[in-house]
């Protein structure tokens, strides 16, 4: 008989199909590992602007997927995408408890590509206050990164290093922090720090490219590879060349935006 390595996330649709749920099942699939999705919320895009209307799921029906996933299957590694209410992730910290769930990611979506403030502030809280302490594995952006270290901003490598630093100290295991092209200069930079050590690798920022997506697809790869067994190392040496072959085969989907590609990496 097989057996398949299976991943879940606790994450929103995004109908366009680049980010979200659908990031993270099409990357769980690319790595092949068996996706599963405990759907949060609905985010549609207005066709006439690509404004993002957001329609959350009801709690009771989050939790029925929940049980669906768990107490019916299992898996072993997990991440969290967009939650959008602090009920929502104190159910998901309740939950990594009650089922002491293995490999627990938690990608801290608190912001939106466009959108550079916090959208829900009593979520964005929670999550600090329940998911910090629970992550195995965090992989904020630099501006979730600032909100959770509580500094005004990370601009540079030094700022990322105290922010890592004081997420590691809020309970996070290992703190993955990536800028993207959110640095000024012609890097990409990102690091790893798991209270002693940092890791940190700077690669040629691309051009052109469209990075709607990246983020999520970024944390699915690193579950899928935590769910296969790999070390927290070893699956970031994969998603660093997943995401920038994603990244370099980006497209565009419409004059608003464009999604990162999941299954570049198989050329
Ligand atoms: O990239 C953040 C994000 C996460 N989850 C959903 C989204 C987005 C951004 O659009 O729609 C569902």
């Amino acid at each position: 008989m097989n057996t398949m390595y299976k991943a879940m996330t606790i994450a929103g649709s995004d109908t366009s199909g680049g980010a979200g749920m659908e990031a993270d099942l099409k990357t769980f699939q690319e790595m092949g590992v068996y996706g599963m999705v405990a759907l949060t919320c609905i985010v549609a895009q207005r066709a006439d602007n690509w404004a993002h209307e957001i329609y959350p799921l009801e709690l009771d029906v989050i939790q029925k997927q929940l049980s669906t996933i768990l107490d019916g299957i299992g898996i072993n590694a997990m991440k969290t995408g967009m939650l959008g209410s602090a009920d929502l992730v104190e159910l998901v910290a309740k939950t990594i408890v009650k089922y002491k769930l293995p490999h627990v990611v938690i990608d801290p979506v608190m912001v939106c590509k466009g959108i550079d403030s916090i959208m829900v502030p009593d979520a964005a809280a929670a999550i600090k206050k329940f998911l910090v302490p629970k992550a195995e594995v965090i992989t904020p952006n630099l501006l979730e990164a600032a909100y959770l270290a509580e500094l005004p901003q990370v601009t540079n490598l030094a700022e990322m290093q105290e922010a890592a630093g004081r997420i590691h100290e809020a309970g996070a295991k290992y703190v993955v922090l990536k800028a993207g092209d959110r640095l000024a200069g012609a890097e990409a930079v990102d690091l790893i720090y798991d209270g002693q050590n940092f890791v940190i690798s700077k690669t040629p920022k691309l051009k052109n490219c469209f990075n709607h997506g990246a983020g999520c697809t970024f944390s699915a790869c690193i579950t899928a590879n935590l769910a296969k067994g790999k070390s927290l190392h070893e699956a970031m040496e994969i998603t660093k060349d997943f995401i920038h072959k994603a990244l370099a085969g980006s497209f565009r989907l419409n004059k608003f935006a464009g999604a990162t590609q999941h299954c570049a990496w198989r050329e």
